[in-house]
Parts: structure tokens; sequence; C-alpha cells
């Protein structure tokens, strides 16, 4: 059920793509459905070019016929398309539950806007009952660790997070980091949690996507509700 919602919030999301845009394309089951809708619209004539969030993104996209560049090459974007793990009522998100949340956040910021497309079972009152990914380096792991817990100890929130794939044999990020998963249960103070996280030097980047998102499409039994 909730794989139709993701299709219908993101098939919206690709009837608001015009012709000369340049693009930030998610990443995650969701964004696929977008790459997917988008695919169809070039096969249609529409010209665009994109920029992927991952390297799962860009094989896709390239697949499917997309015409793609880096950001490097295109800095500047008009519209970036990105599921969320979790939205409020307020557009903050969390993100990186699929592990791209720094390339995410780093596209999101170069777009003017950034449109959320989601099924209605990821929208929260509150940010936090999804686990908050903090992307951190992996030298000094630990010390990174407990300056962490130190940030959620002053803030009141729970002292729960894990190492994402576990110590054995952790996650490795697009960018040869590792996936510190807090769950905080409720963020009431996201932009403070968010300046605390990344006052560390450990920490590559957090989940929490504040005041980047424009526009939301959330899909659900009543059809796509739109969130500004
Ligand atoms: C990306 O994919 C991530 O930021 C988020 O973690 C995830 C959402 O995945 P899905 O669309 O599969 O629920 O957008």
């Amino acid at each position: 059920m909730s794989d139709q919602y993701k299709k219908l919030a993101a098939e919206r999301a690709a009837d608001d793509v015009t012709s000369g845009m340049r693009l930030g394309i998610g990443t995650g089951s969701t964004a696929e459905f977008f790459v997917h809708a988008l695919a169809r619209r070039v096969q249609d004539g529409l010209d665009v070019i994109g920029v992927p969030t991952s390297e799962r993104t860009r094989e896709l996209a390239s697949s499917l016929g997309i015409r793609l560049t880096t950001l490097d090459e295109l800095p500047e974007l008009d519209l970036t398309v990105d599921g969320a793990d979790e939205l409020d009522p307020h557009l903050s998100l969390i993100k990186g539950g699929g592990g791209a949340l720094l390339r995410e956040k780093i596209v999101a910021s170069a777009s003017a806007n950034m449109i959320v497309i989601a099924d209605g079972s990821k929208e929260v009152a509150t940010l936090g009952r999804f686990p908050l990914p903090i992307e951190v380096v992996p030298f000094g792991l630990e010390a990174t660790r407990r300056a962490i817990l130190k940030v959620f100890g002053d803030l009141g929130l729970p002292l729960n997070m894990a190492l994402r794939g576990g110590s054995a044999q952790p996650f490795v990020t697009d960018g040869g980091h590792f996936i510190l998963d807090a769950q905080l249960e409720s963020i009431p103070e996201v932009q403070t949690l968010g300046d605390r996280l990344v006052a560390i030097p450990g920490v590559v980047e957090h989940g929490l996507f504040i005041e980047l998102a424009t526009k939301a499409y959330v899909a659900g039994t009543d059809g796509v509700k739109t969130v500004l």
C-alpha cells in the first residue's frame, strides 16, 4: 500500500518539473519512483539535467536515459526532489535512513527549491520517532560518540545510539564515513540539536534537514496533500 502512495507523491512531483530545469535527484524507494516518472517525461521530450544524490540513483537514472552531471559541473540547481524518513508540519525532516544524507544535504542546499515526496506514514507532529542518523568520521569514533552523547545529555534526550551495521562490519557511506543512529523518541528543539551536533569535529553531518524543504507532497487514502 505504501508503495502505491510513494508512487503517487513521486508522480505529482514529476509533474512540477519543467524543461530547462537543473534537478537534484534524491535517493530511496520514493525517489526511485520519481526517477521512473521523470524518465517517462524525458522520453516524451522533457529536457532536464540532473545531479544524483547517490551512486545508486546515478546508476538508475542513467540507465533510464536521464541526462546527468555532477554538482561540481552544475553547482546551482533549480529543484531537488527527494524522499524523507520523517517530516513535521514545518517541513523539517529526518533523512539518512538510506545512508545518503551528506550528499542529499549538499544537493538540497545547492537548490533553490526542494520538494519532499512521502507516503502519509512519514508525517509526524514532532520529529524523533525515526532514529536520527549522524554521519561521523571513522577516526576517533569513540571520542565522537561520547561527545554526541554529552549533547544528548545536556538537552535531556535519551542516550541511545548504535553504529549502523555493528562494530564488526560498519555501514560505510558514499563519502567513506560511518553512521550512528540515535533513538531520540522526540526532538523538541531541532535547530539547537542540529547546531550542537555539527559543532563536534568528528561529526560530518546529521539527518535533520531544517528550512531546506519548500514543499512536500504526502500521499495517503485521501490522495496527494500539498504541505507548504
Ligand atoms: C532518502 O531515502 C533518505 O534520506 C531517506 O532516508 C530515505 C527514504 O526512503 P524511502 O523513500 O525508501 O522511504 O530520501
